[in-house]
């Protein structure tokens, strides 16, 4: 199918069809910049580097909002929807990653209940999502779709290119798989998770069921699953009891017995995580060549944290 595409300008349709009813657009003409593409890298890398605040994730950098100031300027729209009376915001509400040409980001939908604001600063990606209405088997509780290439049949699915410019809405619980085409891709997100309620749908569900149960079990949960509850979508508890409060204690234990059915399918999930590893040294690699500044080894190491989908 194809994606409808509107100007980032167009606020009231944006809002109508969009952001209100969670569908994915293409905002076209979001930002332009004349830098080439290595400029950009170094520019941001420098900031990130001498930015305490910013963070290193497995595949991209978590920062602040101001970090982008010299480097693009935040769209309108984005800046209207990041409104901490309508959404629960991080401090580091925005995502960089560098990709270089053949990355791939296997399948999963993002945690947090996050929308994202998806910039094509440089480069071209190739993106293939699904309707969170028709969805994948994920990995026992986590985000990670279990099959590497899993059939499309049945599915509500767009593929699409995202060029230089363009900026995706992709709205909480869409699955999407991303391959990076230009030399050198550079993407911007603004992240928020909205406090209204979800357009229902069976990931929404499985999303509230699921961090229903982790706070449940919050004294016995391992570290990661720890640290994602208390920091959920910026706020931890605030945020987390939004998204739990319609889940019954019924719903919430019969999640606990659907998720560990899955647990013998999860060796499944291993190519998935293998092509995540391949992914980062790759990046690694892509970045130590650029005029021999390697960001993710100048990044500060207590900074680095394992990769959360
Ligand atoms: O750009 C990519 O390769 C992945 C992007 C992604 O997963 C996201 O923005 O949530
Ligand atoms: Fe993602």
């Amino acid at each position: 199918m194809m994606i409808p595409r509107i100007a980032a300008t167009d606020r009231e349709r944006f809002l109508e069809e969009f952001y209100h009813a969670e569908q994915p657009v293409v905002l076209t003409g979001a930002v332009q910049t004349p830098a080439t593409a290595e400029e950009v890298c170094e520019k941001l890398n420098t900031r990130i580097v001498e930015d305490e605040t910013a963070s290193q994730r497995l595949l991209w950098y978590d920062v602040r909002r101001d970090l982008l100031d010299t480097i693009c300027s935040t769209p309108a729209i984005v800046d209207e929807m990041m409104n901490p009376d309508e959404a629960f915001l991080r401090e580091n509400c925005v995502r960089i990653w560098f990709n270089p040409g053949g990355h791939i980001t296997p399948w999963h939908y993002d945690g947090h209940s996050l929308h994202v604001f998806n910039l094509q600063l440089k480069g071209l990606k190739r993106w293939t999502i699904v309707a969170p209405e028709t969805p994948f088997s994920c990995t026992p509780f986590s985000h990670t779709v279990i099959k590497k290439q899993p059939s499309l049949d049945g599915k509500r699915v767009y593929e699409f290119d995202l060029d230089e410019g363009d900026m995706l809405f992709l709205p909480r619980y869409w699955y999407h798989y991303v391959e990076s085409h230009g030399q050198m891709n550079i993407n911007v997100n603004w992240v928020l998770m909205p406090i209204v309620h979800a357009v229902p749908t069976p990931t929404a569900t499985r999303e509230a069921e699921m961090m229903w149960l982790k706070s449940r079990l919050d004294p016995m949960l391992p570290a990661g699953a720890k640290q994602t509850l208390h920091t959920y979508a910026g706020v931890g508890k605030p945020a987390v009891d939004k998204l739990t409060e319609n889940v019954t204690t019924a719903a919430g234990l019969a999640r606990f017995g659907k998720e560990l059915a899955r647990v013998p399918l999860w060796s499944i999930a291993l190519p998935a995580h293998i092509m995540k590893l391949q992914a980062l040294l790759r990046t690694k690699r892509l970045l130590r060549n650029l005029r021999g500044k390697p960001i993710s080894e100048a990044a500060a190491p207590e900074h680095a944290r394992v990769a959360n989908y």
